[in-house]
């Protein structure tokens, strides 16, 4: 099929979808809150990014479906895939989230035009006019066949470099083209489809530093000149390295104020439990509280499948159970849980998560620690349980009161009962291995 023969098709479809969810959309007022039903109360959208090889996974799919307004393809739009050999095109895989997205209602964000990674080779080994002719070329084959289908389009990302200086990143485009790639990137896709709202997106520029006050310096220059730009994209990939900034929101706004909408664009904050929730609330609160802060995107649907899987980053463990991340997101954006399902901020059932982490370990034995984490409920007692591995025994226990019956362990608190919602609290305990390195396994937490 011809590219002109798709781009009608894939427009023609979009208008019938839309108007298939603007229906679906009246019939669930009833229904307890998703993050995108609560999201559009507040008039913004929540949306995920999605790997096209895990849509066939039904419990991805309907987590993905049930939960969110609006999808980036993680890799399928990136240059490497679209444009693997210069003027050949290939859209199979970021067809088939589109397709999947307006299938469901959902708005499609476009990532990414221009970027220094996930570059195929031929792109670096062209002169500088070739190479600004091949920048072109492929702004406008991405963005003619999803022409009037993509929402916002991240055209360039990650142009500066991270640290003190706010200087531009090394790249093929900065090298060969010089400064102005950026404007010329923009001004092409402005072109190429007036109906989508054309970002900058970039990392570590979620504060106020030297490398958002350079972003900041060319947006305002844009601004000034009429360069074609309405939105930057704030990544917002937190962890204890690099937590959520105490003035994000007011860098959020600073933005804002140059005359552009702000978003955030592929959010993950690594940790569990309340700590982690806490940071998440603090991200929706400040793009709620910045009127052009249009939505939110979390890097992924579930744990198992983030970039940095090892750091549980994201708002679904590896089972697509709701983490205490989720329900406090829901609490932000003013949703409600579904009473059904225990942990919702809201259903008025008391509940907890178990984790287990290994927190001294030699030869001859270890000490565990089971962290308790209260639901969207507060709670006055809990339960866990912690099965050993047979010639393993306990020692010592703290901050618990046990109870045995054979290998099992069932601890109860001991001064530890009361924890507001989605705090938490936990014991410790000293194994003896007596040859077995094995970790113990944790139950399922009980509260009331
Ligand atoms: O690195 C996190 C993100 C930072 N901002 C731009 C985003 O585009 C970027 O996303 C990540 C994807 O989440 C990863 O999935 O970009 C990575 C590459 O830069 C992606 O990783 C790549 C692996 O490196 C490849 O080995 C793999 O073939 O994903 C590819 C597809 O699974």
């Amino acid at each position: 099929m011809s590219m002109t023969v798709r781009r009608l098709t894939r427009a023609a479809t979009a208008g019938l979808v839309a108007a298939a969810a603007l229906t679906a959309a009246a019939h669930s007022a009833e229904a307890a809150d998703t993050l995108g039903s609560a999201a559009a109360g507040q008039g913004r959208y929540f949306g995920t990014a999605v790997a096209a090889n895990h849509l066939g996974e039904a419990d991805y799919a309907a987590t993905l479906d049930r939960e969110f307004s609006s999808v980036t393809p993680e890799n399928e739009m990136k240059w490497d895939a679209t444009e693997p050999s210069r003027g050949t095109f290939s859209f199979g895989s970021a067809d088939r989230i589109v397709d999947h997205a307006q299938s469901q209602g959902m708005d499609v964000r476009g990532h990414t035009l221009v970027w220094h990674s996930q570059l195929p080779s031929w792109v670096g080994s062209l002169g500088a006019s070739d190479l600004r002719t091949a920048m072109n070329d492929h702004i406008n084959g991405l963005m003619g066949h999803y022409k009037g289908e993509i929402h916002s389009w991240d055209v360039v990302n990650e142009a500066f470099q991270d640290g003190g200086s706010g200087a531009r990143r090394s790249s093929p485009f900065q090298d060969k083209l010089g400064n102005g790639f950026i404007e010329e990137a923009f001004r092409t896709a402005r072109a190429a489809d007036p109906a989508a709202k054309l970002c900058y997106n970039d990392y570590n520029t979620d504060g106020v530093n030297a490398k958002s006050n350079a972003v900041y310096d060319m947006v305002k220059d844009f601004k000034s000149r009429g360069v074609p730009i309405d939105c930057v994209g704030f990544q917002s990939h937190f962890n204890s390295n690099s937590p959520v900034p105490s003035d994000y929101r007011q860098n959020l706004q600073r933005f804002a104020d140059l005359g552009v909408d702000v978003q955030i664009t592929e959010l993950d904050i690594e940790g569990s439990g309340s700590a982690q929730a806490a940071d998440y609330t603090k991200v929706v609160e400040a793009c709620l509280a910045v009127s052009r802060c249009t939505g939110m995107t979390v890097w992924g649907v579930t744990d198992k499948y983030s970039w940095r899987s090892s750091g549980t980053p994201l708002l679904f463990d590896g089972n697509y159970s709701e983490k205490p991340a989720y329900d406090a997101v829901l609490s932000a954006l003013g949703g409600s849980g579904d009473p059904g399902d225990p942990g919702d901020p809201g259903d008025g059932t008391p509940s907890c998560t178990a984790t287990y982490t290994r927190t001294a370990d030699w030869s001859s034995g270890y000490n565990g620690q089971v962290t308790i984490t209260a639901g969207g409920e507060p709670i006055s007692s809990w339960t866990a349980t912690v099965t050993l591995p047979a010639q393993q025994s306990v020692s010592a226990l703290w901050n618990g009161t046990p109870a045995w019956s054979g290998n099992v362990m069932t601890v109860r608190p001991s001064w530890n009962g009361t924890l507001a919602a989605g705090a938490s609290t936990g014991f410790g305990f000293t194994v003896a291995k007596n040859g077995s390195d094995a970790a113990p396994a944790i139950g399922i937490c009980t509260a009331s």
